[in-house]
């Protein structure tokens, strides 16, 4: 498919025009169209899906799908910094809706960054392209230093951003917020930025576990309260990502982690704000993610993920998990990947995405053969 088939096929399947749309505020009676309107059966596939209801065809959206495989992304990138897109609602906001107007996916997730929270927690940082922090957190007394934020610090124009694309959204398409789960969080604050396998983090959490459980304690606060305030500003659903939970061993991870994150999925499922908690590179924790509160456990591509929902599907709903990889090597492998996995994979409780974010040199063609083969299914 040419880009420019690509654009209108998604234009007219999604509702939205193909050169911007209005990012305007909305009303509050617009703002929850997704939801229960009239009680009992969520409006959207996407929410049907979370809820484990029968569907016509399962839902689909990707990981990062807004971003650097798509020419308008680049082409605005031109113009403008990562941060300064992330830091701008109204740019954020345009950034969010440039993939479905493009593809008919079933859910936008805001355009922002695990980051984005972090400067309420007066923690200088900048991108290259991942996240550098200034001055690491490598101390106990680093840690106590850090200030108590209210949740309405946490990245205020990343809720703006929200409530602008729930307003631009067609009513069957369902709104994403996310956030860095505590531990993927210190990860970058600990360390510095990503690299492989954070020695210096694993060191501090041997050397110094009460300033780590500080750490993560004041992380969880901050992101349960960020949540809530995203499930406020329309989000239909929330993504925790925790990118580098397989570091440590299912023992410490018990031990250091777990507490955590139970008490931040419990106090954004009391709040009535759905979870997808995803979790990379982690097989041997996979088990263990399951029993913690969430309504969908997403997984990357090194578990099988037919396997994952016969075990937990009775209680949860999975998300996943085609290798971003398979999608660069052009349509055919695309469509074959996802054959494979709409044959291995109960349509019941089944959100379709990739195992992690799509890469940059994805061809948008294999992005358009994805969707075929999802939308097809029920043909
Ligand atoms: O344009 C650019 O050069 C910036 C690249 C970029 C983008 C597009 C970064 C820097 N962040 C983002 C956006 C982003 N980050 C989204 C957008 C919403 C979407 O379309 O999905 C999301 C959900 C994230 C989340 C994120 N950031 C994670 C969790 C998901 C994952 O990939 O594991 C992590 C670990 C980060 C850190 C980060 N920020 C940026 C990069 C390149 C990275 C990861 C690599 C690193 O640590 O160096």
């Amino acid at each position: 498919m040419n880009e420019t088939a690509g654009r209108n096929a998604a234009a007219g399947a999604s509702g939205l025009s193909g050169n911007g749309t209005s990012t305007g505020p909305i009303s509050g009676s617009d703002r929850r169209r997704g939801s229960r309107a009239g009680g009992g059966t969520p409006a959207t596939l996407f929410e049907r899906a979370i809820a484990r209801e029968p569907v016509p065809r399962r839902p689909l959206w990707i990981m990062r799908q807004a971003g650097r495989y798509l020419p308008e992304y680049r082409e605005l990138r031109k113009r403008h910094r990562f941060k300064d897109l992330a830091r701008n609602p109204e740019l954020a906001a345009e950034v969010t809706l440039q993939p479905l107007r493009r593809f008919p996916f079933d859910a936008a997730i805001v355009f922002a960054d695990i980051m984005s929270p972090v400067p309420a927690l007066g923690v200088g940082f900048d991108f290259d392209p991942g996240p550098v922090v200034a001055e690491p957190l490598r101390s106990a007394a680093a840690v106590a230093a850090l200030p108590e934020p209210d949740p309405e610090e946490a990245a205020p124009e990343v809720i703006e951003a929200l409530r602008h694309v729930r307003g631009a959204l067609p009513a069957n398409t369902a709104l994403l917020g996310f956030c860095g789960a505590p531990w993927t969080l210190a990860a970058y604050l600990v360390e510095g930025r990503g690299v492989k396998d954070f020695p210096t983090l694993r060191a501090f959490a041997a050397a110094e576990p009460r300033a780590l459980e500080d750490l993560l304690a004041r992380l969880s606060r901050l992101m349960a309260g960020y949540l809530v305030r995203q499930g406020e500003a329309g989000a239909d659903a929330v993504q925790i990502f925790d990118s580098w939970a397989g570091l440590l061993s299912l023992a410490d991870w018990e031990r250091l982690i777990r507490p955590h994150l139970q008490t931040m999925l419990e106090s954004v499922g009391a709040a009535g704000v759905k979870r997808i908690l995803f979790v990379q590179n982690a097989p041997h924790l996979v088990d263990a993610y399951a029993r913690l509160p969430a309504e969908v456990l997403a997984v990357d591509w090194r578990v099988d993920l037919g396997v994952l929902q016969r075990r937990h599907g009775g209680r949860r709903a999975v998300q996943g998990n085609i290798d971003p990889a398979v999608l660069t090597a052009g349509p055919g492998a695309a469509r074959a990947a996802a054959g494979e996995l709409l044959g291995r994979v109960n349509p019941t409780g089944h959100i379709v995405n990739l195992g992690h974010g799509i890469l940059p040199a994805t061809p948008l063609e294999s992005v358009a053969a994805l969707v075929e083969a999802v939308h097809g299914e029920s043909a």
